[in-house]
């Protein structure tokens, strides 16, 4: 009996990784990846460039100039035909809100704040400030919180069309409105939830997920198919590309999606394309639900904490 119980002892309990609780714990997802820095990457637009690669938020009255002058030619470009015919419905509502209550305009530069203060009222959703690329686990561990991590310097003078990294161009005109829809901000979260406690494999097969739909994802609408990813609606180069007949499209299949394998450093050569936005939300839904882990989430609004369940 004792050699029974001696090897049941020797029986590794199984790992869970470390999961933040709570948003305070979010503090301890901080795990910047160095790919993209401007020091390491001699690809990276900014490499040769000493000024650039100190990575300051605004670093002078060029860069603010910098970012006005993009923010007032996508703003342009948002009013006029060309990105109607291209973005969709929700990012198009989204941005005019944005223009209309939070301050986006060809003279003022939005700030983190007020524009957190805004998406806050609209989703739930809140900014925290990030020095670059998160790990994909820490990274998709706050969207469980309802907390987009958001860069803050911005892209190289030289490449205002595509970076391949994130920005503040990235954030600010990619992800910011499409946050501020509710669908989209429920689907975000549930990318969260269920990479809480995930093992490597599922987190890698999650951050492609999210690299497919969340940035690059395209869906149908009246008929036509639109982007609603922010790595394209931040780009101005990839998403007229990606609405061209070059690339290859694919019927989003979270199951086959999540093993596609795909490079950041330039456009990307397949998109997924679901039948609407509602058919992406019910696919990943469905993936999710699928995941092995030895217990359930489920995320307390009131306390905005995570509570453990035992696996029904
Ligand atoms: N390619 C995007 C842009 O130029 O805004 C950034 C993608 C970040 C994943
Ligand atoms: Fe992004």
């Amino acid at each position: 009996l004792k050699k029974v119980a001696d090897d049941v002892r020797t029986i590794p309990e199984e790992k869970v990784p470390w999961f933040p609780k709570q948003i305070k714990d979010l503090d301890r997802c901080n795990i910047l990846i160095t790919k993209f820095d401007p020091e390491m990457d001699c690809e990276h637009p900014g490499y040769s460039d000493p000024e650039y690669r100190k990575r300051l938020y605004f670093r002078n009255i060029l860069e603010i100039q910098y970012l006005s002058a993009v923010m007032q030619w996508f703003i342009h470009m948002v009013r006029t035909f060309v990105y109607p015919g291209l973005a969709c419905r929700q990012f198009l509502d989204g941005l005019q809100q944005l223009e209309a209550e939070c301050g986006y305009s060809e003279e003022r530069i939005p700030q983190l704040r007020d524009i957190s203060a805004f998406l806050k009222e609209r989703t739930g959703f809140q900014l925290r400030p990030v020095a670059g690329l998160l790990s994909a686990r820490d990274f998709l561990a706050s969207l469980a919180f309802r907390v987009f991590q958001c860069t803050q310097y911005i892209r190289h003078s030289s490449a205002p069309m595509h970076s391949p990294e994130p920005d503040c161009c990235h954030e600010l005109l990619g992800h910011i409105p499409m946050l501020a829809d509710k669908e989209f901000a429920q689907f975000s979260q549930e990318i969260g939830l269920a990479s809480l406690g995930a093992s490597d494999e599922e987190i890698e097969k999650l951050s492609t997920l999210y690299w497919f739909t969340v940035e690059f994802g395209l869906c149908k609408q009246n008929g036509t198919v639109k982007a609603y990813g922010a790595g394209l609606l931040s780009s101005y180069g990839e998403l007229v590309y990606a609405l061209s007949n070059e690339p290859e499209y694919k019927t989003f299949n979270p199951e086959e999606t999540a093993v596609q394998p795909y490079q950041d450093q330039t456009y990307q050569p397949v998109y997924y394309v679901s039948e609407s936005f509602e058919d992406a939300k019910i696919k990943m839904r469905r993936y999710a639900a699928n995941i092995k882990r030895p217990f359930a989430v489920c995320y307390d609004p009131f306390t905005c904490r995570v509570e453990i369940l035992d696996q029904p």
